[in-house]
């Protein structure tokens, strides 16, 4: 952006648009209406009072600036055509405001001043600004609303020129900017000087300049070039006199900005909430929401499916008998189904703990602005929809880890399974064995083992005493695995569903303050813009 104002304006349209994203309709539509009021002019939008002079090689441009100056800034050339640069003569306080400006047009060659008649005053001497050749006038129409006036030079051969009224008339919407000296008048007649300004202006009035300014001078001789100077001058200070006005109107707009939004238009932006106090109404609104979804719950139910699974694939004849019974009263879905655990966390209490700890924080925050803004601000904090937005979150986080959540198998279980059950048999048949034994009435001879420490044990006894001990030592391996696997999956669905209601507590809880605060910063960024 080559222009000040355009700067200044776009931090206060930002600052608008910062100021709408929270609620503050009326402020932003306030201050909208300031840019618009301040964006309508002409000119270049700083400080500076910047003047072109244009008209063809020969006419005694750099001459002229030369007399304003006092001294040599611009060379003169006799000879056409010139090879001259374009130059500018800045005033010294006002060349880093011009600076972007003097980019743009391609000037290199900077001469300061510190003329107390044109403090504020910037000449450019272009010479590729020759009104007449077509290639030229895209570029003047490009400069003029750019910058403050073009003077229009002319010698007394050349102030006629049909072509270059031809084109005044095309940029008529422009004529207050325009101003008109006719050079070289050492050649004319007192008489002659009168009657070229008239015919000038009469030209002039013809192609649509109502009321246009002309000088006779010459830069030269120096006739004329004083009351040039002050008419310069004058207009150099009512362009102050707007763009004062300009600024003020512009700072006015943001300070109201900032006031709405308590930013302070000079020292740095403090948050409305205390980063403690907002910490600690997160971890209280977070701690509430743990309270009802209840991770620790969800965790012993994963243990339990974990186990209810080793015991079903990998259980004895008892255990599995023990896992369907469970399954069939309905204690397994009860006490061992995370999912069901997790998706039925409404039922488990209410959210009064998340809700009051958010809207007695978002509270404090708004109490912070002015009151006039609270209502607004208060709507933008989303205090009002907390509820439904935490409901709605902590339906994703627990939905979302249901759906993530599954009890593993093992390949071990199954294997361990067809163990118990060849055990099984062997206690079936030693249970067999004694049944024979018993209707034999003693008659049937039975095979003994020598064991050590125990002595000569019958055999069925053996086998008997056997598959109990393996079955359950078996049996007690498969719950310890299942602990184990349990308890790790356990932990990492405890975690994941911990970590995701603090997050859905900060972003839905709090996650409208974090919105205010970036509005109030970015308002913050355009006070200091503006200064
Ligand atoms: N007689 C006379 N000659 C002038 C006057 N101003 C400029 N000239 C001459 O006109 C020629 C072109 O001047 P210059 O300032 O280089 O014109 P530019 O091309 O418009 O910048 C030079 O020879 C100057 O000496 C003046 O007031 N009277
Ligand atoms: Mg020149």
């Amino acid at each position: 952006m080559i222009d000040p104002l355009e700067v200044r304006l776009e931090s206060l349209r930002s600052a608008a648009a910062a100021a709408r994203s929270i609620g503050l309709a009326d402020a932003a539509d306030a201050a909208e209406a300031a840019a618009a009021r301040v964006g309508e002019r002409a000119g270049f939008g700083g400080e500076a009072y910047v003047m072109a002079l244009a008209g063809g090689t020969g006419v005694g441009k750099s001459s002229l600036l030369n007399a304003l100056a006092g001294h040599t800034v611009s060379a003169v050339r006799a000879v056409r055509p010139t090879t001259d640069e374009p130059l500018a003569w800045v005033a010294a306080s006002r060349r880093e405001e011009v600076a972007p400006l003097l980019a743009w047009l391609g000037v290199r060659h900077v001469v300061e001043h510190a003329d107390p008649t044109l403090s504020a005053a910037v000449i450019l001497d272009l010479p590729d600004i020759d009104s007449v050749r077509t290639e030229h006038r895209a570029r003047v129409d490009e400069l003029l609303p750019r910058i403050d006036a073009v003077t229009w030079v002319g010698d007394p051969e050349k102030y006629d020129d049909g072509r270059l009224h031809g084109y005044i008339r095309s940029m008529d919407e422009h004529a207050d900017r325009m101003q008109f000296v006719v050079n070289k008048a050492d050649r004319l007649t007192d008489a002659q000087r009168v009657a070229v300004a008239d015919d000038l202006a009469s030209r002039l009035v013809a192609s649509g300049i109502p009321h246009p300014r002309v000088h006779v001078l010459s830069a030269i001789a120096g006739d004329g070039v004083n009351e040039w100077k002050a008419d310069l001058a004058g207009a150099s200070e009512a362009k102050a006199v707007l763009a004062a006005k300009r600024t003020a109107d512009l700072g006015e707009a943001i300070g109201a900005l900032a006031d709405a939004v308590a930013v302070p238009r000079r020292d740095a932006v403090t948050p409305l909430l205390d980063p403690r106090r907002l910490e600690r109404g997160i971890d209280e609104a977070t701690n509430g929401a743990l309270a009802v979804v209840d991770p620790a719950g969800v965790g012993r139910q994963v243990r339990s499916a974990v186990l209810a699974r080793a015991r079903g694939s990998g259980g004895s004849l008892l255990g599995r008998a023990v896992a369907l019974l469970g399954w069939l009263t309905g204690q397994r879905r009860r006490s061992a189904d995370p999912s069901a655990y997790l998706l039925g966390w409404r039922r488990r209490g209410t959210l009064g703990r998340v809700l009051n700890p958010v809207r007695a924080a978002l509270v404090e925050a708004a109490a912070a602005l002015p009151p006039a803004a609270r209502p607004a601000v208060l709507d933008a904090l989303g205090a009002d929809s907390v509820e439904a937005v935490v409901t709605r979150v902590l339906d994703e986080v627990t939905t979302e880890a249901a759906a993530d959540l599954r009890i593993p198998r093992s390949a071990v279980w199954p294997v361990v399974g067809a163990l118990q059950l060849g055990i099984g048999a062997i206690f079936v048949l030693a249970l067999a064995w004694y049944v024979t034994l018993f209707v034999a009435g003693g008659q049937v001879p039975v095979a003994v083992v020598e064991l050590p420490l125990l002595g000569p044990l019958p055999m069925p006894l053996v086998l008997l005493a056997g598959s109990v001990l393996a079955s359950a030592l078996l049996g007690w391996l498969v719950g310890l695995h299942a602990g184990v696997v349990g308890r790790r999956l356990a932990a990492r669905v405890t975690a994941r569903v911990v970590d995701g209601v603090r997050r859905a507590v900060t972003e839905v809880g709090f996650g409208g303050l974090a919105r205010v605060e970036a509005a109030r910063r970015a308002i913050a960024d355009a006070v200091a813009s503006a200064e």
